[in-house]
């Protein structure tokens, strides 16, 4: 099997790695979002201060930096998306919107003194490893030479354009929902949206308001669950100020919550029948028989991640609101014509189409022996516990390959992952220790033990989603986020090939 052939070309790697003379080592962070700029916090916290984030655009905050459709909200709750060490009060909504996330990790920037370690407008552009260090070289010329790699690009990294017959042709205004055009005026236009993932649902209540005609084209239907938006009055939010103790409980309930909601998707039990149950429910609020079967997926509540929205269905029963599930045959100057010939007249074309899936922005990454990480990763993206690669010595990443991705906070899978690169990184720094990177065995037997527990999730049940690799794999942690806690609290580190010196 090709992972195996990788497997061995990198097995000739081993003990081949040299190198790392400090204790305080030189350390490059690719990206400066959520993850990025909590591994800085980290790492300043652990006494480090000899690293370099290159980060691409001109901003810290990642996905919340290049989302701003209307309507943008984070479906898990604020206080859980939120680092565990920098609570905030002021949130105004149970799930925040995407602008009081963005000012959230700007302001963490800021109080961190983080912005002066980053290098905007630097896209990594390769990074190789070769006699112990890293070279690392941007798109626009800069270079470093670091010790350690650490890559926090995130999953969801690169959009995704569909390939529709006649794109080039439309007239009016077509951008990627994560490409919003704010000079383009919505009211009083006639706007389309392909796609019905998270994105596009989001934004279909905001744009009916606006919108003259508002037409969403949908291609699989969807599990939705409605989750109240509650706002948080100002004596709440004072409250959270003057007792911060509030903030961190608020947070520890919603982890709870998340943690025993995990067990849905991962056992086929109690929790997921409860799921499935306000999923059913919810669709069977839907009045018009019509529409409600235009609406009824033909796979199980969770297959795909799950929608959370309160005013979805309720949207869609406006009049000047349409849901097509007619296939999509063309887009042409005026408009998108689907398969039975009708011409759906559009001023805007939004295209909530989604993301390249596991295009890690990484792929450029280079071990030793010359493998890529795009070679490596060819058949399906694998890891070692989400962190690390076998064959690519002192590199780690942040919401890496089967890491529990889906409903759940990805701040605290971040958390979890940097207390273990930070015990990584203590090790090489007690100088025995040069490099490491986990072994063959260990990642072999971890990916084995992922197989085997994918059966009994509710992602491998039937339906096409962004979970799963081109082999119809998974490619997200097949257990409970409590596993992925205990399991991620300390490296093993004799899953490691360690050179010490
Ligand atoms: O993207 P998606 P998204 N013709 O991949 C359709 C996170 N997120 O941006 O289902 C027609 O879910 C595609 O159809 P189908 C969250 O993790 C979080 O909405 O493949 N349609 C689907 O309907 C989420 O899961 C928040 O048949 C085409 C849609 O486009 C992830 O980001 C908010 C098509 C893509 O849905 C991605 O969500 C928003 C084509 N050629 C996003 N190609 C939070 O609140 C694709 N589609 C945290």
């Amino acid at each position: 099997m090709g992972m195996d052939l990788q497997i061995e070309t990198i097995a000739a790697a081993r003990g081949r790695q040299t190198d790392m003379s400090s204790d305080t080592p030189r350390i490059c962070i690719v990206g400066a979002g959520m993850s990025g700029l909590l591994m800085a916090i980290k790492l300043k916290e652990a006494g480090i201060e000899s690293f370099r984030i290159f980060e691409k655009a001109d901003t810290v905050g990642g996905t919340w930096r290049e989302n701003t459709y209307p309507g943008l909200t984070c479906d898990v709750p604020s206080f859980f998306y939120s680092y565990s060490f920098e609570p905030n009060p002021d949130w105004t909504h149970r799930f925040p919107p995407g602008h009081e996330i963005l000012a959230y990790f700007e302001r963490v920037a800021e109080k961190y003194d983080l912005l002066k370690y980053i290098s905007f407008n630097q896209e990594v552009a390769s990074a190789r490893y070769d006699d112990g260090t890293w070279s690392i070289e941007t798109a626009a010329g800069e270079t470093m030479t670091a010790d350690i790699l650490i890559a926090g690009c995130g999953p969801l990294h690169k959009r995704l354009y569909p390939e529709i017959e006649g794109m080039e042709r439309f007239e009016g205004a077509m951008f990627h929902a994560a490409a919003w055009e704010h000079d383009v005026e919505l009211g009083g236009k006639r706007i389309g949206v392909i796609g019905n993932g998270s994105s596009g649902i989001q934004m279909m209540a905001p744009l009916s308001k606006v919108a003259s005609q508002l037409t969403m084209f949908q291609r699989t239907a969807q599990w939705v669950v409605p989750l109240d938006n509650r706002k948080y009055s100002e004596r709440q939010r004072s409250r959270k100020r003057r007792f911060p103790i509030l903030g961190k409980l608020t947070r520890r309930f919603y982890q709870l919550v998340y943690e025993t909601f995990s067990v849905a998707v991962t056992e086929n039990g109690i929790w997921r029948k409860i799921i499935a149950r306000q999923c059913r429910d919810n669709l069977a609020s839907v009045a018009d028989p019509d529409l409600r079967r235009k609406l009824t997926p033909d796979y199980v509540p969770m297959c795909k991640r799950l929608v959370i929205s309160g005013d979805f269905y309720p949207t869609l029963t406006k009049a000047n609101v349409e849901l097509v599930t007619d296939g999509i045959q063309e887009i042409e100057a005026r408009g998108v014509r689907t398969i039975d010939g009708t011409l759906h007249e559009l001023d805007i074309l939004v295209l909530a189409t989604g993301y390249v899936p596991y295009a890690w922005g990484i792929d450029q990454v280079v071990g030793p022996e010359g493998l890529s990480l795009k070679q490596a990763w060819a058949q399906g993206s694998r890891a070692y516990r989400s962190v690390g690669m076998p064959g690519f010595p002192n590199f780690f990443m942040l919401v890496g390959p089967n890491s529990p991705i889906g409903n759940v906070s990805l701040i605290d899978v971040s958390e979890v992952q940097a207390a273990y690169i930070i015990q990584c990184i203590d090790r090489l720094r007690e100088k025995k220790t040069k490099a490491m990177a986990p072994t063959m065995e260990a990642t072999r037997a971890f990916h084995k033990s992922v197989l085997s527990a994918m059966d009994g999730t509710v992602w491998t049940t039937g339906c096409s989603s962004w979970y799963l690799d081109e082999d119809g794999v998974p490619v997200t942690w097949p257990w409970s986020a409590a596993r992925f806690h205990k399991e991620m609290r300390q490296p093993d580190f004799s899953d490691y090939d360690l050179v010490e010196s």
